[in-house]
């Protein structure tokens, strides 16, 4: 594809100057906070509430995989824009005949370091260099004077300029009226982008806007969006397969107690060792989510879930089991076979001579109850094993649920710590939720080796898709 676009025009895709974009706009608006999140990056600059934390312009480059698209330039605000207008006005009178960016170009020149003026002509300088400018701004400020004399000096710039609206949410009014003001100067396409909270559609228009201003940059422009789709997409069917693998193991999870004699002190260690699992289980899957979002733990803390345990067992004659381990007979002749095999299980363990029996009832074969074979034991025998109950299945589901609404709506900018509460409000469950931990419950090898399972690949792949559908159907994707 490259190759071709070499060989077209004088100029290639590859060699055009890459699209640079100044993020300008008061001291405290969110110009850092919103190319943090535009870049997946807690790490970019320094986000601040005092005032003139960004005080030189600093660059970031944005990647369409290996290929650079554009630059984001950050800069300072303008503190001082009275004083700026008094230059500016100073330098029109001497040169009456310049256009209006000659003259911020005069200025730039004319301001040495150290001058009371230097963070502004730093923002000017940028701003001329720039094909675009986003223009950020803090709706809860009132539209005032200072504002508006700001936007009408980046417009002698003669650049293209989008207005990002931040700190939408509960300001509407205030938002109307910025609408209003900017209206007068001709500025219309504004955007709203709350830079802590992050919306994927949001981000696309972004792109889109500037896409429609500067034809020049369409198709490279093009490139990033549908990149950054890929790559959203994917990341959100990566995290939504790793919460399905937690919920799998931890459903398919057991722990043996011995049977019905066995000590109270035996089932409290069984149960101790089941809710630390269940935690770790659950912590692990934190870390790696937050590693394929690129935030670390102090983005969000998980509050430690309530386990509890409920007893199981291996329900041979249920038509489910039966069917789930290849067992589909009539479940009186299997009744019948099982009681006769039940002196020998309790002497010597599964003999050949009775497997081949069962089996031929069954109609299947002696590796079905190779595999098997120990649970049938264990029934017979009365083994208990201790399993993490439905309900604590179906918070572990609900509280992954909403861990991942938060990770996909976190921009990078967000100083908080998020929470996943103990006990989310009531969410929904998968389709089917019951009958996906019961299928489950019967496979406790699918714990230990997620998807490995040449035999019963498609029923697994089934319950994994299941999962993830439901935890997908977001209306954030
Ligand atoms: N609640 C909220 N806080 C924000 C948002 N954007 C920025 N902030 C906060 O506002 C402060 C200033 O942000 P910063 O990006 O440093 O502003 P800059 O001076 O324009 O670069 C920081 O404390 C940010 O965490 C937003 O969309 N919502
Ligand atoms: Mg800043």
């Amino acid at each position: 594809m490259h190759t071709d676009m070499k060989s077209v025009g004088t100029v290639s895709m590859q060699e055009a100057p890459l699209l640079e974009i100044a993020v300008v706009g008061h001291t405290n608006t969110g110009k850092t906070s919103l190319i943090r999140t535009l870049l997946r990056s807690t790490s970019f600059g320094r986000v601040d509430d005092a005032a003139g934390t960004t005080r030189h312009v600093e660059r970031a480059t944005i990647f369409a995989g290996s290929e650079a698209v554009l630059n984001l330039h950050d800069t300072p605000g303008i503190e001082d824009v009275y004083a700026l207008q008094d230059k500016l006005h100073l330098i029109a009178t001497r040169n009456k005949r310049s256009t209006q960016s000659e003259l911020l170009e005069k200025f730039v020149a004319a301001t040495p370091l150290n001058d009371p003026l230097e963070q502004e002509a730093k923002v000017i300088r940028q701003v001329l260099r720039s094909d675009v400018l986003l223009y950020v701004i803090d709706v809860r400020e009132p539209v005032l004077e200072k504002y508006l004399i700001e936007i009408e000096i980046l417009g002698k710039a003669m650049k293209p300029m989008i207005p990002i609206f931040n700190f939408t949410a509960a300001h509407r009014a205030e938002l109307d009226l910025w609408r209003k003001k900017l209206a007068a100067f001709n500025i219309y396409a504004s955007l709203e982008l709350d830079t802590v909270a992050f919306a994927f559609e949001a981000e696309k228009r972004l792109y889109q806007k500037i896409q429609s201003l500067l034809e020049v940059h369409y198709t490279r422009l093009q490139r990033l969006i549908d990149h950054r789709a890929r790559v959203w997409n994917q990341l959100c069917m990566s995290a939504a397969r790793r919460i399905a693998g937690l919920i799998i193991t931890t459903a398919c999870y057991r722990e043996h107690t011995g049977d019905e004699r066995s000590s109270a002190g035996d089932t409290s260690s069984a149960a101790i060792r089941l809710q630390d699992f269940i935690r770790q289980a659950e912590q692990h899957c934190l870390v790696d989510l937050l590693k394929m979002f690129n935030f670390t733990d102090k983005d969000i803390e998980l509050q430690k879930i309530p386990v509890q345990n409920g007893y199981w067992q291996l329900d041979l004659f249920a038509p489910g089991v039966l069917k789930a381990y290849g067992l589909d007979i009539g479940s009186a002749a299997l009744k019948g076979a099982a009681a006769g095999a039940g002196i020998d299980l309790m002497t010597g363990g599964l003999s050949l001579g009775v497997a081949s029996m069962l089996g031929a009832l069954a109609g299947t074969g002696w590796s079905t109850f190779r595999r098997y074979g120990k649970e049938i034991q264990a029934k017979i025998r009365g083994t208990r094993w201790l399993c993490v109950d439905d309900s604590t299945l179906q918070l572990l589901y609900l509280r992954q649920r909403q861990l991942l609404d938060k990770l996909m709506n976190r921009g990078h900018a967000a100083c908080h710590t998020d929470q996943v509460s103990q006990q989310p409000e009531r969410g929904e469950l998968p389709d089917g939720w019951q009958q996906i931990i019961d299928m489950l419950r019967q496979n406790p090898a699918w714990g230990r080796s997620p998807g490995l399972h040449t035999d019963d690949t498609r029923q697994y792949s089934s319950i994994e898709k299941r999962l993830i559908d439901a935890l997908l159907k977001n209306p954030a994707l």
